[in-house]
Formats: C-alpha cells, structure tokens, sequence
C-alpha cells in the first residue's frame, strides 16, 4: 500500500456522484489511499456508498481502507481498516479479517507503548488542531510526532494526520513519517489534484 497520501471521504462532505472524479483526482495528485469515514451514516449507508467507492478506487489503482468498521470493510471488498483506540482491538480485527490491512491510530508514546500486537501501519495525530474531528485529542505538535516516528523507528509505516496543510507539510515530513492523511486541505479544496500534489512536493524540501 502506497501511504505517501491518504485523504479521508465522507459522505457528508462528497456526494456520492463525486467519488469517480475525486478519486481520478487524487490518482492523478499523487495519492494512494482513500480512507472512508462515516461517524453518522447508518452501516446500509455506509456499505452502498463504500461500494461504489471500491469501484472508483480501483479503477484509479488507489487502497480503499474504512474507518472504525470492519464489517463495512468486508461487505465492500476494502483493502483495509483503520481502528482508534476504543474501537475493536488488533488482535480480533486479525482474526475477524485476517486479510485485511490493519491501521491504528496513535495520538501519544503511551498508547504506542501499550501495541502488544503491530497493525500494518500507524495513524499518528493529530498533529495540529483540526476542526474535522470533534472528539480529537490534544494535538502532539511536531516535537511529539517526532519523538513518536523516532521510537516506531521504521518497523511499520506511520502516517501523520490533523490539521495538514500545504504550508506545514515541509515540517511535517521533515519528521520522517512515510504519508499525511487529510481531510479539508484536500476535500475543501477547489481543485483536488492540485492539493493533493502540493501536500507531496512538500517532501524532501
Ligand atoms: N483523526 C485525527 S485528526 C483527524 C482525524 C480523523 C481529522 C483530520 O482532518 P483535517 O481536516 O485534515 O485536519
């Protein structure tokens, strides 16, 4: 999986007639991974539009992952499942689903800590304050990012999530995470391609 740039899709925020030609956007920018992500649809809701983003997703070569919902995940075929710290743990998503790719998001050393069983990569945030979740915790700023991608030190990918920005992102790769995972810098955006290209150029500059 391909986690330089994960972009999070909700349907409250893109149409469902809007998923082919995000996710043509987000191939053509770079992207690799679209997270879905619906704290307020219904799991029926959530399956019909999640399939549909399957077929898009893989038309455009991109992951599909979902967010807290493994049964969702497998009803519409995703690649994978990201899962936070209340939601079901590690170790029963890997025997539930044990082809699925397996995220989980990390927002201080303590929890990263307590891992007794690695995911496939990390969600690290958030990093700045954001205003795209309203139950985010305290935000980790880039010296606790730093100290985190320094303990991880490479033995599975992380990715850095939370008030992203094209004019942050320099700093935030500098940290060394593998990807940044976003909502509005992309999402909110008028041209899609355009800002999920900004957010990589960021790299190595
Ligand atoms: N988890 C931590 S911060 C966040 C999530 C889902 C929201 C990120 O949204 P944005 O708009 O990129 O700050």
């Amino acid at each position: 999986m391909d986690v330089r740039l994960m972009v999070l899709v909700d349907p409250a925020s893109i149409a469902y007639e809007q998923l082919e030609g995000l996710s043509q956007a987000i191939h053509a920018g770079g992207g690799g991974v679209v997270q879905l992500r619906g704290k307020d649809c219904t799991g029926r809701e959530l399956v019909r539009y999640g399939r549909r983003l399957r077929e898009t997703t893989r038309q455009c070569h991109l992951s599909l992952i979902v967010n807290d919902r493994v049964d969702v995940a497998l009803a519409c075929d995703a690649d994978g499942v990201h899962v936070g710290q209340t939601d079901i743990d590690v170790s029963d998503v890997r025997r539930i689903a044990p082809r699925l790719a397996l995220g989980l998001s990390i927002s201080s050393m303590q929890e990263w800590c307590a891992i007794t069983e690695m995911p496939d990569y990390v969600g690290l945030g958030p990093i700045f304050p954001t205003k795209s979740k309203t139950d985010a915790n305290s935000p980790l700023g880039l010296q606790g990012l730093r100290q985190l991608v320094g303990a991880i030190h490479g033995r599975i990918p992380s990715v850095a999530i939370g008030g992203l920005t094209e004019d942050n992102a320099a700093s935030v790769w500098q940290t060394g995470v593998d990807g940044l995972a976003v909502i509005s810098s992309v999402v909110d955006a008028d041209d899609w391609t355009g800002a999920c290209r900004a957010l990589i150029a960021q790299r190595g500059r």
